[in-house]
């Protein structure tokens, strides 16, 4: 336990591994094709009172748009030029919400896409998000500028110049990863380039960056482009904070590229996590709870300061990524509230947490033909507004993971055991789990197929406490489950097997 403490404590202490997070708030939550407007209201009026830390956005700059398929979520991946103005919204709106975010202690993080510009096959013309000018073919985006030159073409040694052997380290960093055009990041001109367009992020206040498709990109570029980085803009951020790196490496095991390579710039997301836990939850391949005792490093995941955690991303939840079907959703509203539960209750990361839009799933043989569905929106192809129903779920097709009550009071729960050791461990020899964080925080789970009903150590002081999962604390009183917490320690805890949602947690907030 006592080394568990000490690389969470090394990990904060590398400069651009520390999320910069206000007020001992802990989670990020990725929502996942906002408009600019939508999450500067989202920041003030939800999740600072809720106690989020800060926000993933997607990407900002200015994107291909495309016809056919119809404005698909991953035009946004398709860079154009550096201006911010994107389908989320003008730079006025991407500096209005950057201010209000902050001034209520939230953090934004951008998708920094800067592997690649759009595809080979994009065309030519002004089909981007402000109407830039570009030609794909000619390699030329005057709006940044780049031309020919600033691409790697001779350096890639495939016939059709994409990737074709993930097994080839060269080829995968040099070579058009699904025929996007390929930034020459060894030119010190598209290096200052990429990091002009994220310096000028910086000093609006954005507190860091995910870094897209980092496997694309050699260690040493990124370690450069990171160099030129600017501190964070000390209107709200300690002076000589540096950003917060997160990048994207898709790492499961046995791949030539390993996520090692990056740890030392920054941190780097855990895909085994979602993964596994996923197959945890779901019971395949003779996984148990019980197994989790030793979640995080005791899986084979990188050390705990180095890692971000998450149950989904917006790749995996449809097909896209790594993961694959063990991936659990929104789709599967039931797994996923406890799967989300666990990777909040449990010290393991930075935890990122998805907010989703619906789309009509087609599958066909297994694949989803509608896995590339843009963002709910108006028939001229604008995103649409995210608007909150009656009993502040969101209506219009936007999921919000982040306000369901079982997640959000879990965001809290996480914010209230900070920096607490995982302890009290319990299980049942299978699906049955119990763990506390110190004496701030228990949390018990029941995915078996029949009813739990023990008395365990929660490590708490005694009194009675409210389940933050069935309901919450509500004044003097409980709105869901109340759990009595004898002087010893003591609580007995019954989840029946078919409960709507079987797992139980308090926290010494929810305390009566
Ligand atoms: C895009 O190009 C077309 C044809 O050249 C022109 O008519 C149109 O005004 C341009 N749109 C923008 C937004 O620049
Ligand atoms: C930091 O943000 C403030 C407030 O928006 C702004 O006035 C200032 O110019 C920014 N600092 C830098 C270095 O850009
Ligand atoms: C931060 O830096 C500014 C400008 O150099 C300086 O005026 C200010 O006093 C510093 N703040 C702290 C807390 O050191
Ligand atoms: C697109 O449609 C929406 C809703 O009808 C409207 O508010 C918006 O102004 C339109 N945008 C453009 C660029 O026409
Ligand atoms: C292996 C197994 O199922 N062990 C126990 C799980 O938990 C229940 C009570 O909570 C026991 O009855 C089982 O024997």
């Amino acid at each position: 336990m006592k080394l568990f403490i000490l690389t969470t404590l090394f990990g904060l202490g590398l400069p651009q591994h520390n999320p910069h997070f206000k007020d001992g708030r802990t989670t990020i939550v990725h929502l996942f094709e906002w408009r600019w407007s939508d999450i500067a209201a989202e920041c003030e009026r939800f999740l600072a009172p809720k106690g989020f830390g800060g926000v993933q956005i997607s990407p900002p700059n200015e994107h291909i748009v495309l016809d056919n398929p119809w404005r698909p979520w991953w035009q946004r991946y398709q860079p154009i030029s550096y201006n911010l103005c994107s389908r989320s919204g003008s730079e006025k709106e991407f500096i209005d919400m950057v201010t209000r975010c902050n001034n209520v202690g939230v953090n934004i993080y951008v998708d920094a896409v800067i592997n690649h510009m759009c595809g080979s096959s994009g065309g030519e013309g002004n089909h981007s998000s402000c109407g830039s000018w570009f030609s794909a073919s000619k390699k030329d985006f005057p709006s940044v500028p780049y031309s020919a030159w600033d691409f790697n073409v001779n350096k890639c040694r495939t016939a059709t110049g994409n990737i074709e052997n993930y097994g080839d380290i060269a080829q995968v960093r040099d070579c058009r990863l699904v025929s996007l055009l390929d930034l020459a990041l060894e030119k010190d001109y598209v290096r200052a380039k990429v990091a002009e367009f994220m310096n000028k992020l910086i000093d609006l206040g954005v507190a860091g960056f995910r870094v897209d498709a980092c496997k694309h990109m050699w260690p040493g570029d990124l370690q450069n482009v990171y160099g030129r980085l600017h501190n964070l803009n000390s209107t709200w951020f300690p002076n000589h904070s540096r950003p917060f790196i997160f990048q994207e490496v898709i790492d499961l095991g046995g791949e030539v590229i390993s996520s090692r390579e990056y740890i030392h710039l920054g941190r780097v997301t855990e895909f085994k996590y979602g993964a596994k836990l996923g197959k945890v939850f779901r019971k395949w391949q003779e996984e148990k709870l019980c197994y989790t005792r030793t979640w995080g490093e005791g899986w084979g995941f990188m050390s705990d300061g180095n890692a971000i955690v998450f149950v989904d991303n917006h790749d995996n939840q449809r097909g896209h990524g790594a993961g694959g079907s063990s991936i659990i959703t929104f789709w599967d509203p039931r797994l996923y509230k406890m799967a989300v539960g666990y990777m909040l209750a449990h010290p393991y990361g930075v935890a990122r947490v998805m907010s989703s839009y619906r789309w009509n799933r087609n599958f066909v043989n297994g694949k989803d033909q509608s896995d590339w569905l843009g963002p709910p929106s108006n028939i001229n192809g604008s995103t649409k507004a995210v608007p909150l129903n009656p009993d502040q779920t969101c209506g219009d097709g936007w999921v919000c993971e982040h306000r369901w009550r079982q997640i959000t009071n879990m965001a809290i729960f996480r914010n209230v055991v900070n920096g607490q050791p995982h302890t009290n461990w319990w299980d049942n020899q299978s699906n049955q789990v119990a763990f506390g964080r110190g004496n701030r925080g228990f949390i018990v789970f029941n995915n078996d197929g029949w009813d739990l009903d023990v008395t365990l150590n929660t490590g708490m002081p005694g009194g009675t406490y409210c389940d933050v999962i069935s309901g919450q604390k509500d004044g003097n009183r409980c709105t869901g489950k109340q759990i009595l917490v004898r002087n010893d320690g003591n609580a007995l805890f019954k989840i029946t097997y078919t409960d709507e949602d079987p797992f139980v947690a308090i926290h010494a907030e929810s305390k009566l």
